[in-house]
């Protein structure tokens, strides 16, 4: 095998070592044998000097007209158009989804990409009469400063430009930490930006793990806004973090996503709903659909259906274009996944199928697991109410659809959520009864576009949505903006 590359930072429009002088290796969770490439293990030195980058860098960058920034962001969505396939195959590589999935990730990124260009001409105010005479009043847009990015392996190229095209057409300058498990695909996004023509300083780019930058990251005074999106547990440090200084963060974390499969579903759509909603990415989506409630009547139909679904399943290094479920992307994930299994079965769930990694040929090169399902399942056991963030899925029986949407709403997570039913009614009381951010009828928990809001409730999220509009509410603050234009004091004005 050929020497693995040496990837860097980049600070400042360069790029540069690590002053730690240490590197970390990205590995393929699909052979482990196969290094992906060499990068920085950044430390806070690095961090304080990619801040003041940042900042000296938002100078300029703020003053640029929007649809100008837009401009840079329409040739990277050329360059990305341009890379895909490339970059899809090295996504695969480093975290092991299959292609199709990874195509999608980066698609997802040229959308966001574009969609964010577009707003470039449309940062809408609002004007509104004054209550007094020659006055004029109107709200605008406006960018905040240095914003830290901190972003998750699952989509290593989608979710970064959730939070990058934003924050940019916006006007903010940024540091960009993505997931150790995933630099690679990160680093493309970066290149395609910079070779787009975005001015130094204005993306700076940083490895390394999150437990030795995370610290100046999160509580630098320069830094405005932390947009974070990972665990619940890791969003919470974030949070606390930064309550001190009141710094804005944007937070998508868990979720415990519900299928309901009403009892005149159509069989197939809902099968196959959950096949992808549970297997697809490994179960690794924040909007997996991990709990599966259906109607006591097809019960029996719908678990038979989905067990021999499953069974089926190909698991296998994602390239391979028949495979349709990769690996976890590490062995602390897997272990997760093995954990679970036995809380499973000792909660008393049935292992209706799965249950083991799979060991044999090369797979022990990888971190494969058996996809697997759980029947019987109490809504209040662990495993139909923590993230597993891998193959399981629990099947819980429901009576009706009131009893569904409350074992849906019964877990401290709010993202997604999905039925399938033929009667209109019943989609819709489940819509507005449902506390989620996301709601998908005769479709499954996954598939959101960029141009709505991304997001969820409870202990999902802290209110904020990416993607659409929404993004632009994260990424920019208002300011009221009153102009007298009557050429004198008006007494009004002052008795306000
Ligand atoms: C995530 O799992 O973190 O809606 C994001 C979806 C994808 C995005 C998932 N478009 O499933």
């Amino acid at each position: 095998m050929p020497e693995p590359k040496i990837y860097k930072n980049y600070i400042n429009g360069e790029w540069v070592d690590s002053v730690s002088k240490r590197t970390f290796e990205n590995i393929n969770p699909a052979d482990t044998r196969e290094v992906l490439g060499i990068f920085q293990k950044s430390n806070e030195q690095d961090v304080k000097t990619a801040i003041a980058s940042a900042k000296e860098a938002y100078k300029k960058w703020r003053l640029v007209p929007a649809p100008k920034r837009a401009e840079i962001l329409f040739k990277a969505g050329e360059l990305l158009i341009k890379r895909k396939e490339d970059y899809a195959k090295q996504m695969t590589q480093e975290m092991g989804k299959v292609l199709k999935e990874t195509r999608g990730d980066v698609q997802e990124a040229i959308d966001m990409t574009y969609y964010m260009a577009g707003e470039g001409r449309r940062q809408f105010g609002q004007t509104t009469p004054s209550e007094l005479p020659n006055k004029f009043m109107m709200s605008v847009r406006m960018p905040m400063g240095v914003c830290t990015l901190i972003t998750p392996w699952n989509f290593p190229m989608a979710i970064p430009s959730w939070k990058l095209m934003p924050a940019l057409i916006c006007g903010n300058t940024v540091i960009f930490k993505p997931a150790t498990d995933t630099p690679l695909s990160a680093y493309n996004l970066v290149r395609a930006c910079e070779e787009a023509g975005i001015p130094k300083g204005v993306i700076n780019f940083i490895t390394g793990s999150g437990g030795e930058i995370g610290d100046p990251l999160m509580k630098s005074p320069d830094v405005k806004l932390v947009s974070f999106t990972g665990s619940t547990a890791v969003g919470r440090t974030v949070s606390e973090a930064c309550a001190p200084s009141f710094k804005h963060t944007n937070l998508e974390m868990g979720g415990k996503n519900a299928i309901m499969v009403m009892d005149d579903a159509k069989m197939d759509l809902a099968v196959e709903g959950a096949i992808w909603g549970g297997f697809g990415t490994t179960g690794q989506r924040c909007t997996a659909a991990s709990r599966v409630i259906v109607h006591k009547k097809i019960l029996k139909q719908f678990t038979d259906e989905f067990v021999e679904r499953a069974k089926a399943l190909k698991v296998g290094n994602g390239l391979d274009s028949s495979v349709e479920m990769g690996p976890s992307i590490s062995e602390s994930q897997l272990n997760t996944v093995i954990e679970y299994i036995k809380i499973g079965k000792d909660e008393g769930a049935k292992l209706l199928c799965g249950g083991n990694r799979l060991t044999s040929g090369n797979y022990q090169y990888g971190y494969f697991h058996e996809p697997t399902i759980f029947g019987e399942v109490g809504p209040k056991m662990r495993i139909a109410q923590e993230e597993i963030f891998g193959p399981v899925v629990a099947i819980i029986p429901c009576d009706s659809l009131e009893q569904a949407i409350e074992i849906c709403n019964g877990t401290i997570y709010g993202l997604s959520a999905s039925i399938y039913t033929q009667d209109v009614n019943r989609a819709f009381v489940a819509m507005r009864d449902t506390y989620t951010g996301i709601f998908y009828v005769n479709a499954s928990t996954i598939g959101a576009e960029v141009h709505l809001p991304f997001g969820g409730t409870n202990q999902t999220g802290n209110g904020h949505r990416e993607a659409g509009t929404a993004a632009l509410d994260v990424f920019s603050e208002w300011k009221a903006l009153y102009v007298d234009f009557s050429g004198k004091l008006q007494k009004a004005q002052i008795d306000l």
